[in-house]
């Protein structure tokens, strides 16, 4: 049966030869945004009489504002109404754009740069696929927006990861087919929202938590376009990795 899987997926396998698109989530990949996202819920959750600590933080990783409230909300045993919800949601987001005012260029994690500058010289296009509604102010913080050939954020999808709709709103706008993009993502949900999407996914992180992506990588330091048609023997390129 096992043989019969790995023979099927030998068919379907993509070829990388034509990469035309590369769309990266923003928390986690680009920047670390997390730390702040953490401070201000914590912060936030103190009102109700909740510790919120950084294992549980992990679990709001690419989730929505209003969906990370609602985990928050479930783990502490409080119930709050729409109304209350978006008070509460209005206060953690205020705190965390001041929290964000601090970051600068050199937050740009190692490898990113050269990496799109290396994308750009070979003609794929770039784009960015953030659940993140303060997606403008931290690039333009970052002194990145430019980079970017299309921008989608949490202010463009009714869909949260893992609904491929945040990827699949690049596509779109690029006219590229999804089986020639890539996508890199931190978050397991976003993983989800790739493969949905039909798109190839490479985790950025932990290989125990985003298995389920093509490969996963550490960062983006080190990591060229060579490496992408890697993709098509993932054995090869981990055991390089390891
Ligand atoms: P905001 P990503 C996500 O960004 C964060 O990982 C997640 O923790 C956050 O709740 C979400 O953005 C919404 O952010 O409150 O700024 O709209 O990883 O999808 O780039
Ligand atoms: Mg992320």
């Amino acid at each position: 049966m096992h043989l019969i899987f790995e023979s099927v997926k030998k068919i379907f396998n993509r070829s990388m030869n034509n990469i035309k698109l590369c769309i990266f989530d923003l928390d986690g990949v680009i920047v670390d945004t997390a730390k702040f996202h953490f401070l201000a819920w914590k912060e936030l959750a103190k009102d109700f009489g909740f510790d919120l600590n950084k294992k549980d933080n992990e679990k709001l990783k690419g989730v929505s504002r209003v969906e990370s409230l609602k985990l928050i909300l479930k783990w502490a045993g409080v119930m709050k109404n729409e109304d209350e919800q978006k008070i509460l949601t209005d206060r953690k987001n205020e705190h965390y754009v001041k929290l964000i005012q601090s970051l600068k260029p050199d937050d740009v994690f190692p490898g990113v740069l050269d990496f799109i500058s290396e994308l750009k010289q070979n003609h794929i296009k770039c784009s960015i696929g953030s659940a993140s509604k303060n997606t403008a102010l931290i690039l333009e913080k970052l002194q990145i927006t430019n980079l970017f050939d299309y921008v989608v954020d949490g202010n463009m999808t009714t869909n949260s990861k893992p609904h491929p709709e945040v990827f699949l709103k690049s596509c779109e706008a690029l006219d590229i087919n999804p089986k020639d993009t890539v996508v890199f993502e931190d978050a397991a949900k976003g993983i989800d929202a790739a493969i949905a999407g039909g798109m190839y996914a490479i985790g950025i992180g932990n290989e125990d938590e985003l298995s389920h992506a093509d490969i996963v990588i550490p960062g983006l330091e080190n990591f060229h376009l060579k490496d992408l048609s890697r993709l098509n023997n993932k054995t090869d390129y981990q055991n390089k990795l390891n």
